[in-house]
C-alpha cells in the first residue's frame, strides 16, 4: 500500500495538493485538496490493462472553469432546495438561487471549490486520506459552525470507503455526497450508453419542469427506471418517456433504495469487462447520466457531450427540507452526521 503527496497547483493563492494511493495490486486513484476531487481511478480491463475510469482534468484551472463537480464532495446539502428557502425553528433561511430560481448542490463556490485541509492514513492493508473543511455559520445562508470531515481509504481489496461526519454549534442542514462521473470504458474510449446498469430500487421520485421533487414516488415497475434486473442504459436514455425527456433525455433522478450494503449499486461494461459495486447506508441515489455536460471544452482530449459519464450519487433525497413525508437533513447540536458508501472495483 502506498501513497504520496505533491503539488497539483494554485487556487486563490492556496497550494492545492493531489495525492495517489496505490494498493499492492496496481490499483491506483489520485484525489486532490480541492473539493475533495478524485481526478482518476485507474483499474485493470478483461485484459489486465489498467485505464482511467472517471471524468477529470489534470489542472486546476480547467476544474474552476469547467468543472460540473467533476468527482468532488458535493454539500452542504446535496441536490435542489426549492427556492432556496427553508425553516428552522420557525425561522427562515434564504440561500442563493444558483439554479434557476432554487438552490443547487450548497450554493455558488460551495464545499466542491473549497481547498479542504488533509491528513494521510497509511495501515498495512489501507491507505488513506482525512478531508476537513470549517464551514462557517453564514456560509452560503446556511446556520452554524459546521465542522465537516470527507475521509476516503483504499484497501487491498479494490475497495474505496468513503465516510462523511459533520458536528454543529446551531441546528442546520446537511446532505453529503461525491459527484464522480463514471466510465468503465478506460481513458473515455466509449459513452456509458451501454454501460448495465443495477438498482435495488423499485421507486423513484418524480421530478418539475425545475427538477424538483413534486414529493410524488413513482413506480420503476413497466417503466424506463425499473433497473432491478439490470439493463444497459441507452434502454432507458433513448425511451420517449416523459420524465426521461424533461431532464434533458436522460437520468436525472432519485432512486430509493430497498436494501444497503448488499450490492445495492452494480454497474457493469462487457466490453471492457469492467464491474463496479456501490454500497450505501444511505436511503437513496442519485443516477445521472450526464445529459448536461455540453460544452466547448474537452475532457483529457474528449470533447465534452453528453452521456460521456454516469453520477451514482449516494444521499439524502433532494428538497427533502421542504417535503413533508421526506425525511429532512436536519443535523442539531450535540448530533453527528455520518455515513459511508463503498466502491468497489472488481471484472465481470
Ligand atoms: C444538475 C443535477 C445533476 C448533476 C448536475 C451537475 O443538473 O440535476 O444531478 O448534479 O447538475
Amino acid at each position: 500500500m502506498k501513497i504520496t503527496q505533491e503539488k497539483f497547483g494554485e487556487c486563490n493563492s492556496e497550494t492545492v495538493y493531489s495525492y495517489q494511493m496505490e494498493n499492492d495490486h496496481g490499483f491506483k486513484m489520485n484525489c486532490i485538496t480541492l473539493g475533495c476531487i478524485i481526478t482518476s481511478i485507474e483499474t485493470p480491463d478483461k485484459n489486465g490493462k489498467y485505464e482511467n475510469i472517471v471524468l477529470g482534468f489534470d489542472t486546476v484551472e480547467d476544474y474552476l472553469e469547467y468543472s460540473p463537480y467533476f468527482g468532488s464532495i458535493v454539500g452542504r446539502v446535496a441536490g435542489r432546495i426549492k427556492k432556496g428557502t427553508f425553516e428552522l425553528d420557525g425561522e427562515t433561511y434564504n440561500l442563493p438561487q444558483n439554479e434557476n430560481t432554487n438552490h443547487l448542490h450548497g450554493g455558488p463556490n460551495s464545499f466542491d471549490k473549497k481547498v479542504w485541509n488533509a491528513k494521510k492514513i497509511e495501515n498495512e492493508n489501507e491507505v488513506g486520506i482525512q478531508f476537513s473543511y470549517e464551514s462557517k455559520d453564514g456560509e452560503n445562508g446556511y446556520p452554524g459552525n459546521v465542522t465537516v470531515y470527507a475521509t476516503y481509504i483504499l484497501n487491498n481489496e479494490n475497495e474505496l470507503t468513503i465516510t462523511y461526519s459533520a458536528t454543529t454549534d446551531k441546528k442546520t442542514l446537511i446532505n453529503l455526497t461525491n459527484h464522480t462521473y463514471f466510465n468503465l470504458s478506460g481513458n473515455t474510449k466509449r459513452d456509458i450508453m451501454a454501460h448495465k446498469l443495477k438498482l435495488k430500487s423499485n421507486e423513484y421520485l418524480e421530478l418539475d419542469d425545475l427538477f424538483l421533487p413534486t414529493g410524488k414516488l413513482l413506480s420503476v415497475k413497466n417503466s424506463p427506471f425499473d433497473f432491478v434486473d439490470g439493463k444497459k442504459l441507452n434502454e432507458a436514455i433513448l425511451s420517449e418517456d416523459d420524465q426521461i425527456k424533461k431532464v434533458g433525455q436522460g437520468i436525472d433522478h432519485p432512486f430509493l433504495l430497498t436494501e444497503n450494503h448488499n450490492e445495492e449499486i452494480v454497474l457493469e461494461d462487457d466490453e471492457s469487462g469492467r464491474k463496479l459495486i456501490i454500497e450505501t447506508d444511505e436511503e437513496s441515489v442519485v443516477v445521472y447520466t450526464s445529459n448536461m455536460l455540453e460544452g466547448d471544452f474537452s475532457i483529457r482530449g474528449v470533447q465534452a457531450e453528453k452521456y460521456l459519464g454516469i453520477c451514482l450519487e449516494t444521499q439524502g433525497l433532494p428538497d427533502s427540507i421542504n417535503q413533508p413525508t421526506f425525511k429532512p437533513c436536519i443535523l442539531d447540536v450535540g448530533e453527528e452526521y455520518k455515513t459511508s458508501t463503498t466502491y468497489k472495483f472488481t471484472r465481470i
